[in-house]
């Protein structure tokens, strides 16, 4: 279901057309009120005038995540503080946390974009949303609170964690559109097991996950386990949270929500922007934005763009599902290694649970790969000679795919730690 046809299906000239004003206006915004992008522009060379059309936007400068830490809080600021209505930040586990600032007009955008990605996934004002992304400065909570009200859906605010509970009211206010990470729903899905039910009874029609990379494989799993169509949903807190992008029924990749938010792919390492189908960093300019507006933001996350029309109707660019992160990249004995590729062969393989880690050690100066997976209960019961078995046959698939040796060790049911919203995948011993 379309929710926005005028925009999500606007002809490309108008919305290219739409876009370069909307970048002029934005532009010029920038340069007269945040000293922070006037000196960006000024260093670059390039003044507002320059901006006539969307196309003239490689001209303008990149904008990182360390910059906009520098300026914590309110360096990024182009409105009065009165203007603001809510704000909403970055986890900051890593520094300095990023500071998404909204006016009112900010949340209206917010809402829109939330209503056109949860309708993507066919949610009408008959449904009952059962919300558990995490409420409070992160982004998922309210990001779909506030679409699933623009809609009309009714929704339950449960928020994340209390896993006991989430499977009393899934099946009490009898919830037809679950929206949590991909890692939780499979914990959910487990969970509920042990209780001796089967989620993919229960009437749930479609989960919107995001918030953290998963795999086709992951897709499968979760369709199969909750009875669900399982749309991915993407956006990051420095463009506005949840809502840049979404999958349509097809799962043929992400629709940008073009007009408020402009897709851009680079090379990493030179800034050069990409042609579709072309793998890069994915850059995003706010469009719309009035609060802390983002200038050709580097998201560090890998993709690439189609442009061509989808089977749903819609016009707008589609990104590939994230590959992974610049920074999650793995660098082992020289071979580019991202966490999705591995997940991509473990969950493929019989008798292994979708929970794993992937534990990177240096040994006499040479990293070793240790990817820990869960056997299910059927196999942790087998002889050790299969078990032995499978972990050889995982090695080999994982050097097929990757071009690396890897050790493979299967443990025990549960053992893994299990995540209430994103999972932590990456265990890495190296000194940095
Ligand atoms: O995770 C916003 C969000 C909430 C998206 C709920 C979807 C659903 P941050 O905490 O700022 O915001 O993290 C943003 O998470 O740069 C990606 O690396 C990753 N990410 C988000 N969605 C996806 C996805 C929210 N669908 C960072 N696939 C982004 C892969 C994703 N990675």
């Amino acid at each position: 279901m379309i929710w926005n046809n005028d925009y999500e299906s606007l002809d490309r000239a108008d919305l290219s057309r739409l876009q370069g004003e909307r970048l002029g206006r934005l532009v010029d915004v920038l340069y007269r009120r945040v000293p922070f992008y006037r000196k960006k522009m000024e260093a670059a060379g390039v003044r507002p005038n320059d901006i006539q059309g969307i196309q003239d936007i490689a001209r303008l400068p990149f904008t990182t995540k360390d910059e906009m830490r520098d300026v914590y809080p309110y360096g990024l600021l182009a409105v009065d503080l009165r203007e603001i209505v809510e704000i909403h930040t970055s986890s900051g586990t890593t520094g300095k946390p990023v500071v998404d600032a909204y006016t009112s007009a900010d949340l209206d955008v917010w809402s829109e974009a939330m209503a056109r990605t949860l309708a993507a996934g066919g949610t009408t004002r008959h449904d009952i949303v059962q919300n558990a992304y995490g409420y409070g400065l992160f982004t998922g909570g309210l990001g779909v609170h506030y679409g699933a009200r623009t809609i009309g859906a009714t929704v339950i605010p449960i928020s994340g964690g209390n896993t006991k509970r989430q499977l009393a009211v899934l099946q009490d206010f009898k919830a037809t559109m679950l929206t949590c990470t991909p890692s939780y729903s499979l914990y959910l899905a487990e969970a509920a097991r042990e209780e001796g039910l089967d989620l993919s009874k229960i009437g749930l029609k479609s989960g919107f996950f995001g918030a953290e990379p998963w795999s086709e494989s992951m897709r499968k799993e979760i369709e199969q386990k909750l009875g669900v169509l399982a749309i991915d949903i993407y956006g990051l807190t420095e463009i506005i949270g949840p809502g840049v992008a979404m999958e349509c029924e097809h799962q043929r990749g992400l629709h940008v929500n073009e007009d408020h938010f402009y897709p851009e792919v680079i090379d990493p390492s030179t800034g050069r922007v990409l042609a579709d189908g072309e793998k890069g960093e994915l850059v995003i300019t706010t469009l719309t934005k009035e609060g802390t507006p983002v200038l050709r933001y580097r998201t560090r996350d890998i993709t690439y763009l189609e442009h061509r029309k989808c089977a749903c109707g819609r016009t707008t660019a589609r990104m590939h599902r994230v590959l992974g992160r610049t920074d999650d990249m793995l660098i082992i004995r020289g071979v580019n290694v991202f966490p999705s590729q591995i997940e991509e062969v473990i969950l493929t393989v019989e008798g292994v649970e979708p929970h794993y880690q992937i534990i990177v050690e240096r040994r006499d100066q040479l990293d070793e790969l240790e990817v820990q997976v869960e056997m299910n209960e059927k196999v942790f019961s087998d002889e050790i000679r299969n078990l032995e078995r499978t972990e050889r046959s995982i090695e080999e698939q994982l050097y097929a795919t990757l071009n690396i040796h890897t050790r493979v060790k299967l443990v025990e049911p549960k053992s893994i730690a299990r995540s209430e919203g994103k999972a932590k995948r990456i265990i890495d011993k190296r000194a940095k």
